[in-house]
């Protein structure tokens, strides 16, 4: 093996990386105050953590995981728990190992649309276009092929789906990573996305736990503090946390914390969400780790609840620092962190590595997400690195195109379509316009993690993307089909354009956003600069376009709500379609739709006001240079259309709205009732069952010595100590305030994974029938929303989206009946001094309606009453 030096590659690295945190964090103290004012809101305390393991689903892999971690000594037990070191193995995160049980280095890797930063892999739509197809066979089957592509390449964690955003944000830089503003949608999309990717025994990380709704600010480093989301009770368990339960209660693997606070508590070590909320109320059996450098406490993180810490370093990365690491070798020697905390750690990530089968034939990692080249050092962050060969260029695309372009496909919403300009005829005099239908002229993937506007836009930027295999533009797609189109691939529109009285011109234009550690054109991931408007003066382009052309079709590839105003009531533009982000397979979706081989049938996972201040004040971006944001959330359940829809405001486009080429009638609406709401809250939970045990005594201290000869790699992170001999118990530790070991009895609104099981009883299944009553085949989507009744005794959004189906390919003519359940959460409300769900006794009152979009409402069905046609 030959030595290279990569010092320069870590002064690259050391420039990117946000140094985080400075040392007054280690204190246990969660709730430092000497930025400036809390608003009030602080997260109280929650000790000890909730032990894993009580529950018949997690028994076997508990055992397993048991039989295993009472053999460990100290060293290999920390080894589990901590990165070894960012850019110190081939993964964007990797855990030391545990080799005489069979245990490797774990890898994690991003990201939720495809492996990033290699070859060989797919890159999937975006999880905005994957909510937009209402589809969730095609939620599954996306999520079975990241999970493939995964395992394929050697990695254990595939880091991804993303609930959080939630969306709450139009400018958050990273709403596109998720599946639309509403946590149902959301909640259903993770579930089939964890489904899909754990059957491969790839373990999902659903993520960021909680609250990350912004990019900026939001770390917390040596210069500033991260924002402090301030969420009530009732708004994160009604909102947010809602889809984070689902993904529990899909039996999710590991979830991933976020970096900012919230109620002035950094989430990777608030203990009142950690040990709380996600371990006690929600049952989670598998394990917690940190945003990558999102750890900054090392006692309080782990007696918060924290189980593993990515990519391991400390305060500063890249120099061999941990909080955790020989740290918590240290902090168990000398009594502070229990044994029983560390064995807990321990176990629930070995559990979960047994759930899925990873004891099995797991492949080791075939790939390097530090180069692309064959050979390379092994641990690219070290002053001095092995070398060797780091890339086997395994191919692990498989058949996934064909998923990629049915997503892309499926999720393209036919916002407008005037005079049936859509479809378009192979013949048809087109005149195509913007950068947004080419290519990136630098070249395929020429900016790293996309970090630029450039051509179709396929995702956003960031650590959540994924190379392109390979990419269809709308250009190559469109030039293949028609046989009369001119391609104008620039922004600006020409001066010398030919117009002929049949030409339509098709105009491609978009709006990207990304993560907070590049700025793409002036914004910082949040799109600061760009507003929700079109970026490169894309609205100019239509309205140039629109000026001289008589039919004009836009097609928009964005991250989230754009505003539209500017130009879409004009006369000539007779058709809009939002691609969302497509991935690969841009092109061919795009001509699927537009040449008429489908009909379009995606829907928007939000809402398109007419301008941006019909959003309430307080989910704009938070800024404030010198000190900490304190970012309230003051607008509680009303996001989105929520709000729209209680302020009254008219939006251009609402939620759920999509057209079709054909038109679809919803009929025989009917509802039946199944499990009984006798009460109004959930029968009692069962109490947790046993979890394992270990002795408590601390090890003996020479676990953590030095190996003797062991060849040590400079930054990187191991668990031993120089001199553990000399580390003594007994000193006195500032626990924080509320600390115990004594366990809590099992909260009531708890249970089983995702919380009490009856919350997931079925209450009412409605069908309705969708006949096709146009003349093209098409698909259309039941929407079914919930209006709860003031019998609950508190303000609740008129209509909240809680189920769809989506039907086959129906040709003219032909019906389907779609059955949807709802269940006792469904129709429950958090009651914040029971700390349960609240239903209406027998469903009382309650409405439920079916329907196009949010506002496009077809049928209702009374609970105690009949269901009826509406309006
Ligand atoms: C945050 O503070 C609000 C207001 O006091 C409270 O309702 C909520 O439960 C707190 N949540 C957490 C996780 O601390
Ligand atoms: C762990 O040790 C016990 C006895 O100390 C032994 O019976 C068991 O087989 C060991 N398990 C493993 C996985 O090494
Ligand atoms: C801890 O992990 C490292 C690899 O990351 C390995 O070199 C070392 O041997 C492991 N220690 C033990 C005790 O297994
Ligand atoms: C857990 O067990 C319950 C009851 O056996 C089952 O319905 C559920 O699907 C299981 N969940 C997972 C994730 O395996
Ligand atoms: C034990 O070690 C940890 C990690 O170094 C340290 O934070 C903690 O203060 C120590 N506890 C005592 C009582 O010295
Ligand atoms: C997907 O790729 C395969 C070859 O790997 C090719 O045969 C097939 O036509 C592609 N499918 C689509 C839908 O592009
Ligand atoms: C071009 O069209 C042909 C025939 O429809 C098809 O087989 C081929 O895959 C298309 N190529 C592209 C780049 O779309
Ligand atoms: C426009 O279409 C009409 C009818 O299809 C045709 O007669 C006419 O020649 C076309 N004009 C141009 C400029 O192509
Ligand atoms: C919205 O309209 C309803 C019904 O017309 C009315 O009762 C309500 O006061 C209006 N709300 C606002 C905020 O204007
Ligand atoms: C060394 C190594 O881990 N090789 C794996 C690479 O990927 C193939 C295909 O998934 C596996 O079979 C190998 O085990």
């Amino acid at each position: 093996m030959a030595f290279r030096s990569t010092f320069l590659n870590i002064l690259v690295l050391t420039q990117l990386a946000i140094l985080p945190t400075s040392a007054a964090d280690q204190s246990p103290d969660l709730n430092p105050r000497f930025w400036n004012e809390d608003e009030g809101f602080s997260s109280p305390p929650y000790y000890p953590t909730p032990n894993g393991g009580w529950l018949p689903n997690w028994s076997e892999a508990y055992e397993k995981a048991h039989s295993v971690v009472s053999n460990m000594t100290l060293a290999e037990k920390v080894n589990l728990t901590t990165g070894t070191g960012f850019f110190m193995g081939p993964c964007v995160g990797q855990t030391g190992s545990a080799l005489r049980f069979g245990i490797p280095n774990i890898c994690l890797m991003d990201g939720p649309l495809g492996i990033r930063n290699t070859e060989g892999n797919t890159a999937f739509p975006a999880g905005i276009t994957v909510g937009a197809t209402f589809d969730k066979d095609l939620m599954y089957e996306r999520g079975v092929g990241l999970g493939g592509e995964a395992r394929g390449k050697g990695v254990n964690v595939l880091l991804g789906p993303v609930v959080g955003p939630l969306g709450r944000k139009p400018r958050g830089g990273r709403i596109w990573e998720a599946f639309g503003v509403d946590p149902s949608l959301q909640a259903i999309a993770a579930e089939r996305t964890i489904k899909g990717m754990q059957s491969t025994g790839t373990i999902a990380n659903i993520k960021h736990f909680i609250g990350n709704e912004q990019e900026m600010h939001r770390m917390t480093t040596v210069v500033t503090k991260g924002y402090s989301s301030n969420i009530d009770d009732r708004t994160l368990h009604e909102l947010y946390l809602w889809p984070f339960a689902e993904a529990v209660r899909a039996g999710v693997g590991s979830v991933m914390t976020a970096y900012n606070d919230v109620n002035n508590s950094v989430c990777s070590q608030n203990s009142m969400l950690i040990n709380g909320i996600l371990k006690d109320e929600l049952g989670f059996q598998g394990f917690v780790v940190t945003d990558w450098l999102g750890h900054v406490g090392g006692v309080s993180s782990a007696l918060a609840g924290l189980d593993m810490s990515m990519p391991g370093d400390g305060a500063v990365p890249l120099f061999g620092n941990s909080y955790w690491a020989y740290e918590l070798s240290r902090s168990v020697l000398n009594g502070t962190v229990p044994m029983e905390r560390l064995n807990d750690m321990v176990t629930r990530i070995v559990a979960t590595w047994y759930k899925f089968g990873q004891d099995k034939d797991y492949p080791l990692p075939n790939f390097s997400s530090n180069t692309l080249d064959e050979k390379g050092p092994l641990y690219p962050g070290a002053l001095f690195s092995p070398y060797g060969v780091v890339n086997k260029f395994v191919n692990v695309q498989d058949n996934h195109n064909a998923t990629v372009r049915a997503i892309a496909r499926d999720a393209i919403t036919l916002l407008k379509n005037e005079d049936n300009t859509l479809p378009l005829k192979p013949d048809d005099p087109l005149k195509v316009f913007g950068e947004d239908a080419g290519p990136n002229p630098d070249g395929l993937n020429s900016c790293k993690d996309m970090g630029c506007d450039k051509g179709v836009l396929t995702m956003g930027w960031g650590s959540g993307t994924a190379r392109l295999p390979y990419l269809i533009t709308p250009q190559d797609a469109i030039g293949n089909i028609s046989s009369n189109a001119e391609f104008h691939i620039s922004d600006d529109f020409p001066s010398d354009v030919e117009v002929n009285d049949n030409d339509t011109a098709v105009v491609f234009i978009n709006a990207d956003s990304g993560e907070n550690y590049i700025t793409v054109e002036g914004n910082p991931g949040d799109r600061k600069e760009a507003g929700l408007k079109a970026w490169h003066e894309g609205d100019d382009l239509v309205k140039a376009a629109a000026e001289k052309f008589s039919k004009v079709v836009v097609v928009i590839h964005t991250v989230g709500p754009i505003l539209l105003d500017e130009w879409i009531d004009q006369k000539s533009v007779k058709a809009v379609l939002v691609a969302h982000l497509p991935g690969q397979e841009a092109g061919n979706a795009v001509t699927d739709i537009l040449f008429g081989d489908y009909s379009p049938s995606g829907h928007l996972p939000y809402a398109i006001p007419h301008k941006e201040s019909d959003y309430p004040e307080s989910v704009n971006l938070k800024e404030q240079p010198l000190g900490k944001v304190q970012d309230t959330f003051t607008e509680g359940l009303y996001i989105d259309y929520r709000h729209f829809i209680k302020e009254n405001i008219t939006t251009r486009y609402q939620f759920g709205h999509g057209l079709s080429y054909t038109t679809f009638k919803i009929s025989e609406p009917s509802l039946s009732e199944e499990t009984p709401l006798n009460d109004a809250y959930p029968p009692p939970r069962k109490p947790k069952g046993p979890t394992p045990t270990y002795a408590s005594t601390i090890p003996p201290a020479s676990e953590v010595a030095w190996p003797e000869h062991f060849n040590r790699i400079w930054r990187y992170l191991y668990p031993y100590l120089d001199n553990p001999e000399a580390v003594t118990t007994g000193g006195s530790y500032p626990y924080p305030t509320g600390y115990t070991t004594d366990p809590k009895p099992g909260p009531r609104a708890g249970g089983a994974e995702g919380g009490n099981p009856a919350l997931w009883d079925v209450a009412f299944s409605v069908k309705v029938k969708v006949t096709n009553t146009g003349n093209r085949p098409g698909r259309a989507v039941a929407q079914l929303y919930v209006e709860l009744p003031s019998s609950l005794g508190v303000d609740t959004p008129a209509r909240q989206l809680r189920q769809f189906e989506k039907t086959k390919i129906l040709d003219p003519g032909e019906s389907e009946t779609l059955t949807m359940k709802i269940t006792r959460k469904d129709l429950s409300v958090w009651d914040v001094v029971v700390q349960d769900w609240k239903a209406p006794v027998k469903g009382e009152g309650v409405k439920i309606w079916i329907g196009e979009s949010v506002v496009d409402l077809r049928a209702v069905c009374e609970i105690g009453g009949k269901c009826s046609l509406a309006e």
